[in-house]
């Protein structure tokens, strides 16, 4: 189902039976759950299907792939979140996602602005001579990677010089065949 969040579809009467929470993603799996959140689809799917595995093999690069998941959320999609839905007028009274409105706050767009500089140049200096984000192997924190550094563009933020490891690694990400579907 396709969930057309420019025109408020998330907010229907139609979506809020499937996710009283009014986000996206919703999974409903085979046995009819629905998981609302990210951290909830990507373990059920680990699960599910273990090869190969996108959470880590061993505990520590489970701690490790954890660990840089939750800062590129936290760091990374959450700070172009603030910068964007505190200053789009499209979004005005819509600065959280979810059923209840919160009003914009200018000053936080300011900071989610100087967050994505920041989680771009933390980014920059994980690459520094390593392939993957996480571990020596691609993680679901590559992909939730690639998601943020690309979604930065709504916001204005764009990879360029300043961020060599993170230009190779991007260009090296685009050539995985599972980003060219
Ligand atoms: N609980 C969800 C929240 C995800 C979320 O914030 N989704 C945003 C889009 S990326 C959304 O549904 N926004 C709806 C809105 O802006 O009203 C998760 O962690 O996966």
């Amino acid at each position: 189902m396709q969930v057309d969040l420019r025109s408020g579809e998330q907010l229907s009467e139609a979506f809020r039976r499937v996710n009283p929470q009014c986000t996206v993603p919703a999974l409903r799996t085979e046995d009819g759950a629905v998981l609302t959140d990210n951290a909830a689809i990507t373990a059920y799917l680990e699960a599910r299907y273990p090869q190969p595995p996108l959470l880590g093999g061993t505990p520590i690069e489970k701690a490790e792939i954890a660990s840089w998941n939750w800062r590129i959320e936290f760091e990374g999609l959450m700070a172009i979140a603030e910068a964007l839905r505190n200053s789009a007028p499209a979004m005005a009274n819509r600065a959280l996602p979810g059923p209840v409105d919160y009003p914009q706050i200018p000053e936080l767009a300011q900071r989610g602005l100087a967050r994505v500089q920041q989680f771009f140049a933390t980014l920059d200096t994980c690459l520094a001579g390593r392939d993957f984000i996480a571990t020596d192997r691609f993680s679901i924190a590559d992909i939730t990677a690639v998601v943020a550094v690309d979604f930065a563009r709504v916001v204005k933020v764009r990879v360029d010089e300043r961020h060599a490891h993170l230009m190779r690694w991007r260009a090296a990400m685009a050539q995985r065949a599972a980003m060219s579907l």
